[in-house]
């Protein structure tokens, strides 16, 4: 891995914090995430299921390689850059679409689900594969992040890689920026940062893996539940420490998986 800082430039903190994402971003080399992708399709051969529908909420607890890659320097410290020194990770998602694959993720927030006691949150996405404009890479709406949040309808559908199908209601699609990435790329985005992603049009998957990020002092709102310290101290305790995978799929982190998953799917992370 490359193992050198990467605080953001005070031009790009601020392009942040203006725009409400940042991109590309590098974190690891294309061979680096080659080598990612194939672990990964090992890992969905041993479960017998893809990674999209499954390794999501706390995608991290399926490997010790992706808790690692969580807590990478470049990302660590991107994220540190706009969040500051003391960084919780909330959760991971696999946003995994096949090659030719028309399913697509409708404009959302994630602040109008994440159940957060303030919008400090901040996704990393990071590139296995290229993800272009052709394969369906994700799409931000530039400074959505400081208004309101949008109003959401839940429009379950079966190409909705979003399971609660949360999608807003009034888009103006004409300011869309696509952050197309190469693999090994990350972009980061808002909390509030209206997004979307398109169908897969290439011959190729299209995977990236979203780290959500967020401070220590940030509470839950739905109770208590879990994460992972990534950088600093939490003198906070708000959250309680997840579990860390010993190996591929450890049995402890598959149950832990499975919970918050089937918790979400059911209607745990519902509208704020
Ligand atoms: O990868 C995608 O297509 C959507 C990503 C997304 O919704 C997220 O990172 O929060």
């Amino acid at each position: 891995m490359l193992m050198e800082d990467a605080a953001l430039t005070a031009g790009q903190v601020a392009h942040f914090n203006d725009h409400g994402y940042l991109t590309p971003l590098t974190a690891v080399s294309p061979a680096q995430a080659r080598e990612f992708r194939e672990r990964l399709e090992m890992i969905e051969a041993k479960l017998g299921r893809e990674a999209e529908g499954y390794l999501k909420i706390k995608a991290h607890l399926a490997s010790p390689w992706m808790t690692d890659l969580a807590r990478h320097p470049r990302i660590v410290s991107a994220v540190q850059s706009v969040l500051g020194p003391d960084l919780l990770l909330t959760g991971s998602s696999f946003f995994a679409k096949n090659a030719r694959d028309p399913r697509f993720v409708s404009w959302h927030q994630d602040a109008a689900y994440f159940g957060l006691s303030e919008n400090a949150q901040v996704t990393a996405w990071v590139a296995f594969t290229p993800s272009t404009v052709q394969s369906g890479c994700v799409r931000v709406l530039p400074g959505s992040h400081l208004g309101e949040n949008m109003r959401h309808e839940e429009r379950i559908s079966k190409d909705n890689l979003l399971a609660r199908g949360q999608t807003i209601v009034d888009i103006d699609e004409s300011r869309a920026v696509s952050m197309e990435l190469q693999p090994g790329q990350f972009s980061l985005h808002h909390v509030k940062t209206a997004h979307c992603s398109h169908a897969n049009q290439s011959d190729d998957r299209r995977i990236g893996l979203a780290f959500f990020y967020m401070p220590t002092r940030v509470a839950s709102i739905r109770g208590r539940r879990s994460a992972m310290l990534v950088s600093g101290v939490d003198e906070y305790n708000h959250w309680d420490p997840d579990p860390m995978p010993r190996c591929d799929l450890d049995p402890v982190c598959v149950a832990e998986l499975d919970r918050v998953w089937g918790n979400y799917t059911k209607g745990a992370y519902r509208l704020t």
